[in-house]
């Protein structure tokens, strides 16, 4: 007999959608499996306002597949000229469910991004009052830190203080990639949780460097040395509530994967699920995937758990190596092992 596994219907809390003919390529994907997601502000022009929120919410919805049950969950792309009242009203409307902290320049479209943190102090201020999350990328952007190095340093040098600067304010730390990042979250209390991506569990720096370049694999933040992903590997698979699934599936064409100066993103939302059973069945703890992927977002975002299951059953899925879009082909990430687990 075929071995299956069911579980609460998953979320995906961080996940890049993109707009316009790329978002109808990829959604699809996400809402096969997903009830709903945190919907990353990054476009160009960011998501900053709440009516730029309602607008990216109406054409997702209208993206979607006639069959599809999924929900949108949005976010605001933080500027320093972010108003407090603006927020509260999205939060207000149960569209709206974290604001996003990019440190200007640190990933792709984040130009608009926070400089001067002092200008955001009465946005979180706000936050903390209401209890809006606030979703932190994670890493310094200054030139002379070594990109290896500078999400340990933005723990230090921002997370930190503003975290002392305005107690109650919840936090998530997204996609982590350092023992140091699991370290600094298992140390705080229930206002701060973390985020591990798909790939972050899968691979290494190596696998982006040795042996010749792998443009595929090269995302922000970039992939750290083993030790660190072996952290990350037992903190998603220990059942602690403060982790849990935020896949960043980030699609880019392989034409911009491809150029001299490469786009940063690995496209998971096709095969996430596939490659969380596995990752979750080699490390002996299969019985903790529903929590990661199903119970601890919501709990962290105080909604309520999906109503309805998906099952996975131990046969080799048939996935594509590539999704077409308008825009050119898109390539689906290589764990570099067989699956072995499809969603049915
Ligand atoms: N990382 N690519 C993108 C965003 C993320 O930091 C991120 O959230 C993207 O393409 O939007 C990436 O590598
Ligand atoms: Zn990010
Ligand atoms: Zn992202």
């Amino acid at each position: 007999m075929t071995e299956t596994l069911t579980i609460r219907r998953p979320d995906d809390w961080h996940l890049h959608l993109r707009d316009g003919d790329m978002l109808r390529a990829v959604l699809p994907a996400t809402a096969a499996h997903f009830a709903r997601a945190i919907i990353m502000p990054n476009l160009v022009p960011p998501v900053v306002t709440f009516a730029q929120a309602r607008a990216y919410h109406a054409r997702i919805l209208d993206a979607l597949p006639q069959d599809a049950d999924f929900t949108p969950l949005m976010t605001l792309y933080l500027t320093e000229d972010t108003d407090p009242d603006d927020v509260a009203a999205a939060a207000e409307s149960g569209l709206v469910h974290a604001v996003k902290l990019y440190p200007a320049g640190a990933t792709t479209n984040s130009a608009s991004g926070v400089q001067n943190f002092d200008s955001i102090r009465a946005v979180l201020e706000r936050m903390a009052e209401i209890g809006l999350p606030l979703c932190v990328h994670g890493e310094v952007t200054e030139a002379e830190i070594d990109i290896f190095d500078r999400e340990a340093v933005f723990i230090d040098r921002v997370l930190d203080p503003i975290r002392r600067a305005t107690p109650g304010l919840r936090v998530v730390m997204e996609h982590i990639t350092t023992r140091n990042a699991v370290d600094y979250a298992r140390a705080q209390d229930g206002t701060l949780a973390a985020t591990i991506t798909t790939h972050h569990l899968v691979i290494n720096r190596n696998h982006i460097l040795a042996g010749g370049i792998k443009p595929h694999y090269y995302c922000l933040p970039v992939a750290k040395r083993e030790e660190h992903r072996l952290a990350l590997r037992a903190a998603a698979t220990s059942g602690e509530p403060r982790f849990f699934l935020g896949t960043d599936s980030a699609p880019h064409t392989d034409a911009n994967k491809l150029l001299p100066c490469g786009c940063a993103g690995c496209f998971t939302a096709l095969n996430t699920m596939s490659i969380l059973a596995q990752v979750f069945e080699d490390d002996g703890a299969l019985d903790k995937l529903e929590g990661f992927t199903s119970l601890h977002g919501p709990a962290f975002y105080r909604l309520p758990v999906n109503g309805d299951d998906i099952t996975l059953e131990k046969t080799a899925p048939t996935l594509p190596a590539q999704i077409e879009t308008a825009e050119g082909p898109v390539t689906v990430f290589d764990p570099g092992f067989d699956l072995k687990w499809r969603v049915v």
